[in-house]
């Protein structure tokens, strides 16, 4: 058992520390308590879905790795985030994408999608304290090909318009029935392979299908258009690039999408956030870890995730970045990726609420560099941690190593048992 005392006398050590340099502990914590991150449903499966077809992943993206024991069943995806929730502190929401539909072993195309599909998610949400948000999905299906909202052909065009309104107005009716606006995000893997001559014709397919798509109007949604530097396979072209779909967020006033993964490799995130919520209402991000590529690692406490942390708490963002985890790693145990992720997350959100801001702001102000940068670099050493496991603790969830038993003990009587 673990030593409850423990935990509460470090974090009062821990509390006293952060106190001498004026940082207000309690308030870290309230505000942590009150960040609800959106849990991507994909990882449970690897972004398999069930439509009920044969589709394998496409779209330039790919889940690699064959852990056993990936949830093959809605139950079983459910079951799976009902324990990631049980490892994890705090409220959280659940995103999902259309592919996850509660289709009934029916065969329902992507254009024919309905609220109904997605009701008995929207029940069992309710049930465990989840909000939910969407995803249409333009990959893994016969007519996905290279490109979708950007195709010459009107007819695929169309088709992809018609599914992604389908999936707003499933979105506004999560928001509707839960009480709280639920994020659609919009990402297309539209792209072409080798040098593209007719760029602009496809970017304005784009736009022209986008215009289509937002024309209809959801109260109860919040949108978001995701850009990508490429995809595997799609290497040449990517219609839906940064800049395209930063000035479609902008002129149209939804949110953009910053996926950790879809920039150039040495370029951070972070730094885009004070420039760009001068312009538009609200962001969305993916928190992602991409080796080399936008290979959607699972997420650690690393430089990228802790500077995004802090730049959303400096820049007093907290209310207008939603924060979605977006990594699949088939590779190893999937239920501890999952809470790997969201917790270095949560890691990462607290430090930088513990950040002795005022002190480094005054530094800053004065022109005292030598001042701020040590200041930084001392802060990189308190103790963070304890002040981590108490909220762990404070939640009813494992403290530190204790996930890693708790995550093998499922395996054991759960998901090892899946063929
Ligand atoms: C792909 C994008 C996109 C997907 C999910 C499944 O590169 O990051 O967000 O990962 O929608
Ligand atoms: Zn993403």
């Amino acid at each position: 058992m673990k030593n409850d005392s423990g935990i509460e006398q470090k974090y009062a050590f821990a509390k006293e520390k952060y106190e001498a340099i004026g940082v207000n502990v309690d308030a870290a914590l309230t505000q942590l308590q009150a960040i609800s991150l959106s849990l991507h449903c994909w990882q449970t499966d690897d972004v398999t879905g069930f439509e009920n077809t044969n589709s394998q992943l496409s779209g330039g993206i790919q889940a690699t790795g064959n852990y056993p024991g990936k949830a093959r069943t809605i139950d079983e995806v459910r079951q799976d985030i009902e324990k990631v929730k049980a490892l994890l502190p705090g409220d959280h929401r659940l995103s999902l994408h259309a592919i996850y539909g509660d289709f009934g072993g029916k065969k329902v195309d992507r254009d024919q999608i309905e609220p109904e599909h997605f009701q008995s998610w929207i029940d069992w949400a309710k049930t465990n304290n989840l909000k939910l948000d969407f995803n249409s999905t333009s990959f893994s299906h016969p007519k996905s090909g290279d490109q979708t909202l950007s195709h010459r052909d009107k007819g695929i065009r169309d088709f992809w318009i018609e599914h992604t309104v389908r999936s707003r107005r499933i979105a506004d009716e999560m928001g509707r029935q839960q009480e709280s606006k639920a994020c659609h995000n919009l990402w297309v893997h539209d792209g072409q392979k080798d040098i593209t001559v007719d760029r602009f014709l496809y970017r304005s397919y784009l736009k022209e299908s986008l215009d289509q798509i937002f024309a209809h109007k959801f109260d109860n949604v919040k949108d978001s258009v995701e850009c990508k530097l490429f995809g595997t396979g799609l290497e040449s072209f990517t219609a839906g690039s940064h800049e395209f779909y930063l000035g479609y967020a902008v002129q149209n006033q939804i949110m953009a999408t910053l996926d950790m993964g879809h920039f150039h490799p040495t370029e951070e995130i972070y730094d885009k956030i004070s420039s760009l919520l001068l312009f538009l209402p609200e962001l969305m991000l993916h928190v992602s870890r991409p080796v080399r590529w936008d290979s959607d690692h699972v997420v650690i406490l690393n430089d990228s995730v802790i500077m995004l942390a802090q730049e959303i708490v400096r820049a007093n963002a907290l209310s207008r970045v939603n924060i979605g985890l977006d990594y699949f790693d088939a590779s190893i145990n999937r239920i501890g990726a999952y809470v790997i992720g969201a917790r270095a997350t949560q890691k990462a959100l607290l430090q930088a609420l513990l950040e002795p801001i005022h002190l480094l702001r005054a530094y800053e102000a004065n022109d005292q560099y030598f001042e701020r940068l040590a200041l930084l670099e001392e802060a990189k050493a308190l103790p963070w941690a304890d002040i981590y496991d108490y909220f762990c603790h404070k939640n009813n969830v494992p403290v530190g190593i204790d996930f890693i038993s708790e995550t093998a003990k499922y395996e054991k009587q759960v998901t090892s048992k899946r063929n």
